[in-house]
């Protein structure tokens, strides 16, 4: 549907004036936005609705991408952009004084989830919808998102996230699709007629009631959506007479999130919440079709329904799938297990061992007594299938339940047929160390998904300027069809082009400069190289390794070496009981305080720590990168997708060769990316033979020593005992994120980067050529690809609206 810029004004002029019986001139920034917002709602909503007719109508395959986090970010200016209106809108702000990205700053930030794992489940909703496949998002709706951080004393505090405080403009609760979860109690299996069934006794009751936000597709009429849960108290009949103490303890599963990235918590609410949501979904996603699909033959569900276990938050969906197969539709047990492999996928984010769940039997069996009888039986039947079929061994390391716990990521992979990982490398290293016995068991489950970014939000959105050189040079088809960058190449000696390159990062450096000096008093020079690390704080992502860097080049700069003009951008949440991370942040705020103030450095060097790093933040920073920093211990990172972000922003990345980084050099050719470090092999080598011995490497390298050294000594003022915990964690024998053994050489191709700032035609090439290669990760063709190759996919037939 389109808009004109007259029908927009009037419907604004009449939505301010029927909510709040004013003038669109004494209207709030608030009221406006709320205002903006509605008559976004009310475009989308012909085709929200269509879209849901369409599905009921031609009842093709549906996927339900079940995630404990989504992190959509804001979604006025997508929902504007996707639905065709963003330039109108915008043109007719201006025309009535008004600014959309002034109104815009209104929206809450929904940050529902912790980093790449949340964000790249936003992504995938965006993509579904733009790519034309009815998917379904299943998730929770936290009271508070991921706490705010503010810096205090050089210390991370974090602070509550209330985003729902202002109510949340997109969301629709659809109290009709409640249902209900049960939690604890006793349970009996009883004969019903030859059918043994459980009868519950003393459980609680929890009221499952969904928040439905649209997800609009990008100019193709097709709306899906997002369904995010919410915990209440039963309606009448279900409990009798609630206490407070109950009625907390119920919100409460939905209360927060859990601010844990790449790390598990074993705690009973986050097992519940795990629960909650999962099988809220799966009786939602039976009850329709029952009611729509094929009444009670399940045999038929792996033809209309596929669901997606994002990383193993979810994996007790193979577990619900069966007890609501074989309990409530007593369906067969083998008949089940059959149906419920067929429909299941799941994909692992991470080989970190101490991210892997494992959950307590005593626990699981205390909060989900049928559930864990069920994992049981699973487990029990795998043992016995394998039995003389493979060594007792391979049985013992495969098996779901083993010394007590419940291996979550063994039940997930046992229940479903496809396994993915997120990059080449990573899906490589799970089918030869990580999950090798697997692999050898079900080859045939296993396959490589590269992750995505939304180039949509990341270059339309944040980079306007970008996008309309891109429109310039190769045409505006690129926005639909991202294979169209490619012929931005054509332009690699065109020196028009390079120079509004040039001009356009200088642009976005300058508004950078600014949120920074408003920010935090300091003031930066956009002619300076910006050098940007934004992603979670943690040890295998070497925020370390930047600041043994910074420390060397202040170093340098105090003994008279000169090095081009830096400002050195960190972005970074720990979580709030990573007690090593937290140092590093304090460190590395000390470190930048002192650098920042010492006359002796001027504006040679600079180090900004912006607090609060999220999507939006996020928005402002990666179009004004020269340099993305992605430096992770090879192996550690399993994709990373701010790597991504930052190069079709044109920013030229220092690279490891982990995760996508890997594919990112394929992309652009070796001579268009910083890559240094140890390779995969030697990093491998040291782990097998115990061989890493960083204190050798640091008696023998007086660089390297004058560095590290700087920690102890009080060069940084007020940081001694965190100056000391990282000293001595560089220092431990066999460290194991390998901070000094890459040391030397990420010093060298930083000096190489060095050189190449100096030839400003040459960087402009080269930032010309990954924008022109980020086409390889639009997230529409990671989609394509779990669409036909996992989920067995076909578009939905819908017309474009006019
Ligand atoms: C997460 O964000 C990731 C992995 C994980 O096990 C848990 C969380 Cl919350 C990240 C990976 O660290 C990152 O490499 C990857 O790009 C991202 O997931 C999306 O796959």
């Amino acid at each position: 549907m389109r808009i004109t810029k007259e029908e927009f004004k009037q419907r604004l002029a009449r939505k301010v004036r029927n909510y709040y019986e004013e003038e669109i001139s004494e209207a709030s920034n608030a009221e406006l936005f709320a205002a903006l917002s509605a008559i976004v709602r009310d475009g989308f909503a012909p085709q929200w609705r269509r879209t849901r007719i369409s599905e009921k109508e031609q009842k093709q395959k549906q996927v339900y991408y079940f995630s404990i986090e989504f992190l959509p970010g804001t979604l006025l200016k997508s929902n504007l952009l996707n639905l065709g209106w963003l330039e109108t809108v915008s043109e007719a702000l201006e025309d009535l004084g008004l600014d959309l990205d002034t109104i815009a700053t209104a929206e809450p930030d929904m940050a529902l989830g912790n980093g790449g794992l949340g964000r790249l489940a936003a992504a995938f909703m965006d993509s579904l919808a733009s790519t034309g496949y009815t998917g379904n998002g299943n998730g929770i709706r936290y009271k508070y998102g991921l706490f705010k951080q503010k810096f205090v004393n050089g210390y991370q505090k974090e602070l509550p996230n209330d985003w729902l405080k202002s109510q949340d403009y997109w969301e629709v609760r659809r109290e009709s699709k409640s249902v209900l979860v049960r939690f604890g109690g006793q349970v009996h299996m009883v004969d019903d007629n030859g059918w043994l069934v459980p009868q519950y006794e003393g459980e609680e009751v929890v009221r499952a009631v969904p928040y439905d936000i649209a997800i609009v597709g990008y100019q193709n009429g097709l709306t899906n959506t997002l369904r995010l849960w919410d915990a209440e108290i039963p309606p009448e009949g279900e409990l009798n007479y609630p206490t407070i103490e109950d009625r907390r303890r119920i919100e409460d599963i939905t209360s927060i999130l859990y601010p844990d990235d790449s790390n598990y918590e074993g705690r009973l609410l986050r097992l519940k919440q795990e629960y909650f949501f999962t099988s809220a979904g799966l009786q939602s996603i039976l009850n329709y079709y029952v009611k729509e699909i094929a009444k009670h033959d399940f045999s038929e569900l792996p033809n209309y329904v596929a669901i997606h276990i994002n990383d193993t938050h979810p994996a007790l969906a193979v577990a619900e799938m069966m007890r609501l197969l074989v309990d409530k539709y007593r369906v067969s047990w083998d008949k089940a297990w059959n149906i419920t492999v067929k429909t299941m996928s799941y994909t692992n984010h991470t080989i970190m061992q101490e991210a892997l769940e494992k959950w307590e039997i005593s626990m699981m069996s205390e909060l989900l007594p049928r559930i864990m009888q069920i994992i049981t039986e699973i487990d029990r039947r795998y043992v016995e299938n394998l039995k003389n079929k493979v060594s007792d061994e391979v049985i013992e390391r495969t098996r779901i339940i083993k010394d007590g716990k419940v291996r979550m990521a063994h039940l997930a992979i046992i229940g479903s047929h496809s396994i993915n990982g997120v990059a080449e490398l990573h899906t490589q290293l799970l089918e030869t160390e990580v999950l090798k016995d697997f692999y050898n068991l079900y080859p045939e489950r296993f396959n490589n998904k590269t992750n995505g970014i939304t180039l949509r939000r990341w270059i339309q959105i944040a980079n306007p300027d970008l996008s309309k050189l891109l429109d310039k040079t190769i045409g505006k088809e690129w926005r639909a069809n991202s294979d169209e960058m490619l012929n931005f190449e054509k332009y690699l000696h065109n020196s028009e082009t390079l120079n509004s390159l040039k001009k356009i990062k200088y642009d976005n450096k300058v508004k950078l400069a600014k949120l920074i000096k408003d920010r935090t008093g300091i003031i930066v020079d956009p002619k300076a190289i910006f050098d940007v690390q934004v992603k979670r704080l943690h040890a295998y992502k070497r925020q370390t390794l930047k600041l043994l860097h910074i420390l060397h080049l202040y170093q340098d700069l105090k003994a008279g070496i000169d090095h081009p003009k830096r400002v050195v951008i960190f972005g970074a949440k720990a979580a709030p009981s990573y007690v090593f991370a937290k140092q590093v942040i304090k460190v590395i705020n000390e470190t930048a305080n002192m650098i920042n103030n010492d006359p002796d450095i001027h504006d040679k060097l600079k180090v900004i720590f912006l607090e609060n790093y999220d999507v939006t933040l996020a928005e402002k920073i990666i179009p004004a990168a020269d340099v993305s920093e992605q430096i992770s211990t090879t192996t550690k990172e399993a994709s990373g997708t701010s790597n991504m972000k930052l190069m079709a922003n044109g920013a030229l990345t220092v690279a490891t060769m982990d995760g996508a980084n890997i594919e990112i050099k394929d992309a652009v050719g070796e001579d268009n990316i910083f890559s240094f470090g140890l390779a995969k092999d030697e990093v491998y080598k040291y782990y097998a033979s115990k061989s890493y011995h960083p204190r050798n490497l640091y008696e023998n390298d007086a660089v390297m020593k004058r560095a590290v050294d700087s920690l102890i000594d009080g060069t940084i003022p007020n940081s001694n005992s965190e100056g000391q915990a990282l000293f001595n964690n560089f220092l431990e024998d066999n460290e194991q994120f390998l901070v000094l053994a890459d040391f030397s050489s990420y010093i060298k191709i930083q000096n190489k980067l060095e050189q190449a700032w100096a030839q400003e035609r040459l960087w402009y090439q080269m930032s010309l050529v990954n924008i022109a290669h980020s086409e390889r990760f639009d997230v529409d063709k990671t989609i394509k690809r779990y669409a036909k190759e996992i989920w067995h996919l076909n578009q939905l037939k819908i017309e474009k609206t006019k």
